[in-house]
């Protein structure tokens, strides 16, 4: 018997529908606050740059999938439906908080500063790509900016998260972590393992589950029965809010109180996002052989991005014609951004295990000298790469 529970002689089961979490919502789909809501407590610049972020990520996703299309890059992933997921949350957060993110939070990158230079250096893997090109597109990751870099295997960064919130937790920093994953990432072990970390160590992480209705082709109702995911972090004894994730006044109000709750008790939060992926999985992914395109425009309806213009128009923090120039000027920025990194050549063939250990392993310099001399050998395979780095050099007990 656990402390809370009480003894009963009536063989009663509990139900999974006993505990459906409700859903905080505050603009409605036609963009106004609900009835008898007050405003939140969200200032005009805060509630611009919320704004103006999203619509800079919608632009990057289009420009970028026509851009992959075009052959200009590999691939491409993109947020188009959960701008205000994403945005909306990270706001909630300080700059200090540490990010520990799936794949399709770029605009929380952006909020903090990302920019488009450096974006396009990560998807064209150039010789500035602050990751020197060893990452496939997308694998984002900044710690001037606090963004833990991405790791493609799903919810690798969920045990990550709980064990660098513990540390935030031992230094008395008075940061948390924040951490970022999809439905179908809180299907994988490490899922769980995390969130019950995280719960006995008491420390500060919210984890913020999007959860946009697929894993690629496989619907949440193919993944789990019962009332989404953020009743789960219920039975690891963590608070659970669930919120309108095409809301962005109800997920900033939501990140808001998540992250004040987990500084101030030290304690893990779960914060579930009700959203929609409106775009393809990827660029290598078709939609259309797993969803129907009713489905699809049902949501185009409730896109988090007209829902916001409409609600900062009618405050009078807002117009159509600064709406039309921002949007002129970030496809502007993005075309010469895209134009000019892709002119820098790949990143130096001597970085390549540069940076990765304080001091390389032994058999890491043997495999680079292994390296060095094939390149040598066939010159004429191997593209001219960028000598500005000069990376590792190898010790003299190491033939080369
Ligand atoms: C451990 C692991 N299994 C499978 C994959 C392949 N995979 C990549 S993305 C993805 C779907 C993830 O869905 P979800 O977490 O809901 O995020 P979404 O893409 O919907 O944002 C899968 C199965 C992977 N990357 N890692």
């Amino acid at each position: 018997m656990t402390a809370a529970s009480s003894l009963t002689g009536v063989p009663k089961f509990t139900q999974h529908k006993d505990l459906v979490i409700p859903t905080l919502s505050i603009l409605n789909h036609d963009g106004l606050l609900r009835k008898g809501l007050e405003m939140p407590a969200l200032s005009q610049s805060m509630a611009q740059k919320i704004y103006r972020d999203m619509v800079y990520i919608r632009t990057l996703d289009q420009r970028m999938i026509a851009a992959q299309r075009q052959g200009r890059l590999s691939f491409y992933l993109s947020c188009t439906g959960e701008e205000a997921a994403v945005v909306g949350s990270i706001a909630g957060f300080s700059n200090k908080d540490m990010v520990m993110s799936q794949y399709r939070e770029q605009a929380a990158l952006r909020f903090r500063g990302f920019t488009s230079k450096q974006f396009m250096n990560q998807l064209l893997s150039n010789d500035l790509d602050l990751g020197k090109g060893r990452q496939m597109p997308i694998h984002y990751g900044s710690s001037k900016l606090n963004y833990m870099t991405i790791s493609s295997t799903l919810a690798t960064q969920i045990p990550q998260a709980a064990g660098y919130a513990y540390g935030q937790k031992l230094s008395g920093n008075k940061t948390c972590t924040v951490c970022y994953f999809g439905d179908g990432a809180a299907s994988e072990g490490d899922f769980h393992a995390g969130l019950n970390m995280a719960a006995v160590t008491n420390c500060p992480v919210v984890f913020i589950v999007r959860n946009n209705g697929y894993a690629i082709s496989t619907p949440t109702s193919e993944q789990f029965l019962g009332d989404g995911i953020a009743p789960r972090g219920v039975g690891y004894g963590i608070s659970a809010i669930r919120v309108d994730g095409n809301d962005a006044l109800a997920v900033y109000t939501a990140s808001v109180a998540a992250r004040k709750l987990a500084l101030e008790n030290n304690q893990p939060v779960i914060l579930e996002t009700m959203s929609y992926r409106l775009g393809a999985h990827s660029t290598s992914d078709d939609p259309s052989s797993y969803r129907s395109v009713s489905e699809e425009k049902s949501w185009h309806d409730k896109d988090p991005i007209v829902r916001m213009k409409t609600w900062l128009i009618s405050n009078g923090w807002w117009s159509e014609d600064k709406d039309n120039q921002l949007i002129t000027a970030y496809r502007k920025e993005i075309l010469e951004a895209l134009k000019a990194q892709e002119k820098r050549p790949p990143p130096s063939i001597n970085c390549l295990i540069s940076d990765v250990y304080k001091t390389p392993p032994t058999h890491l310099l043997e495999q680079f000298s292994e390296l060095q001399k094939h390149i040598k050998q066939y010159p004429d395979h191997y593209l001219q790469c960028s000598t500005s780095d000069k990376g590792v050099s190898l010790p003299a007990s190491i033939d080369v």
